[in-house]
């Protein structure tokens, strides 16, 4: 008899234990969840990933430490797990809990599944992160815009939204290489009709990386002073972000797909249909709504780096690229042709590849960027024309763009009346013969519309 109370106590010391065991379980996984939420929540993630170093007073470090932190409490919290299961006697051996993956896993998922595809094959490389058909794509806008642009911004913007976004509700993300003003913020914000994210860019990606000569840059402007942006330094940084790193800003990171908009852009037609969805339904990768001649004099290396770039790395050539829209000689001499990437409507993962990756940082090298004045819109072009297939391609006749000084109006009339298109289909620039829009006709081998000659000068 005087034994039964010891043992009923022992039970319940036993009993409490188990007990704290499972309340320090049950508050670790609810600290652990709260943190992982603070960069998985939408406004917090932009908070942090602003500028990819700090952004409103968050550092990026400090959530690798959230995340690395929130890894180390679940991997505590199953061994408390798995040891509670012992104590209670309810399993046998120790099996490790499911758990979400922690970022390290994740990232090595990630990796893995880059291996396994062909790293040359850009197509297989987009093709991983291909939305299903019919679902709506990870798709925002993107603007580089300074401060003293919001007049010209406002105009693009309402253009924007009445065209298109006031119905298609797809997210807006602002870049600058200084701090946006409150008055801007607030200006833009009001104005669009989604969500609206605003980012630093970090200073590695708006500076001389180590390898240019800063001082043979400066000549370079001096002895430029005569071409257009020839004596500017910030063009030059700029082209070079467009080129480079505007995709890597941690801000696009969680989307696909992008639609570049510049302030002073006309929208002349309603667009009536998802463009990032038929983009992604019909498999597209690249797509533009006017071409043109680039000015030789910014360019002169340019072709030569990039001809020496695929003869080192000829398995980043797509098969059926479109070489001939760039050279009319099979790849000898550059016609100048190019996309004018003041518009694109494209995929992020293009740009994300290990080809265009690898190209970016040969020209970057070569430093044609500070030395001439390459312009991200060649630079875009011959890497799309030529690292994937020409039906990735995609000509917008049917969206009315203007960018100064020239139209891209719907020469359908169809099309011009379905849509309430307000612009002079006798200014529309493609077949003009500064344009390229008759190269890329006929290099895609596609058939021009009846009477294109009328509107050729
Ligand atoms: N934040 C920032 N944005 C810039 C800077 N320079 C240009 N941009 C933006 O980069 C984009 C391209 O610059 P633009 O000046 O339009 O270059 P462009 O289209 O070749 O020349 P324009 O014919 O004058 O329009 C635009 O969206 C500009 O707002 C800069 O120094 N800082
Ligand atoms: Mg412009």
């Amino acid at each position: 008899m005087a034994r039964t109370p010891i043992f009923l106590s022992k039970r319940l010391v036993r009993f409490a234990i188990l007990v704290i065991v499972f309340l320090f379980i049950i508050l670790n996984l609810g600290s652990q969840t709260k943190k992982v939420n603070v960069i998985e929540n939408k406004d917090d993630y932009r908070k942090v990933s602003g500028t990819g170093t700090n952004i409103d007073g968050i550092d990026k470090i400090d959530v690798l430490k959230t995340v690395a932190s929130a890894a180390a409490v679940m991997a505590d919290s199953q061994k408390n797990d798995a040891k509670a299961n012992l104590k209670a006697g309810e399993a046998a051996e120790i099996v490790p809990p499911k758990h979400e993956l922690t970022q390290k896993e994740k990232l090595a998922a990630v990796e893995a599944s880059i291996k396994k595809i062909n790293p040359s094959d850009t197509m297989s490389f987009i093709n991983q992160f291909q939305g299903v058909k019919g679902t709506r794509p990870k798709a925002c806008f993107v603007t580089l815009v300074r401060n003293s642009e919001l007049h010209g911004l406002v105009d693009s913007i309402r253009m924007v939204e009445k065209r298109f976004n006031a119905q298609f509700k797809y997210d807006w993300i602002f870049l600058n290489d200084e701090p946006f003003t409150e008055e801007f913020k607030k200006t833009v914000q009001k104005e669009v009709s989604s969500t609206v994210k605003f980012g630093l860019i970090p200073e590695e990606h708006w500076s001389y990386p180590n390898y240019i000569d800063q001082t043979k840059a400066a000549k370079a402007r001096e002895d430029m002073a005569h071409i257009i942006y020839g004596s500017s330094e910030s063009y030059r940084h700029m082209c070079r972000y467009q080129s480079g790193f505007f995709w890597r800003h941690p801000l696009l990171d969680e989307y696909d797909w992008y639609w570049r908009v510049e302030p002073d852009i006309k929208l002349y037609c309603d667009i009536n249909y998802d463009v990032f969805q038929w983009m992604q339904d019909h498999e597209k990768v690249y797509g533009f709504t006017i071409t043109i001649h680039e000015y030789e004099d910014t360019i002169k290396t340019l072709w030569k780096t990039s001809m020496d770039f695929f003869k080192q790395h000829s398995d980043y050539l797509a098969k059926d690229n479109l070489m001939k829209f760039l050279s009319d000689d099979n790849g000898k001499t550059y016609n100048l042709c190019h996309f004018w990437s003041n518009f694109e409507i494209a995929n992020l993962n293009l740009w994300r590849s290990p080809a265009y990756k690898a190209y970016f940082d040969y020209l970057d090298h070569a430093g044609g960027f500070f030395y001439e004045r390459w312009g991200d819109a060649p630079v875009h072009s011959i890497a799309a024309a030529l690292i994937i297939p020409q039906d990735k391609l995609h000509y917008f006749s049917d969206i009315g763009y203007h960018h100064v000084p020239y139209d891209n109006c719907p020469l359908d009339p169809v099309v011009f009346k379905n849509n309430n298109c307000d612009c002079d289909q006798g200014n529309d620039f493609t077949f003009q013969s500064y344009s390229c829009g008759k190269e890329y006709f006929e290099a895609a081998g596609l058939e021009k519309p009846e009477g294109w000659e009328k509107y050729r000068d």
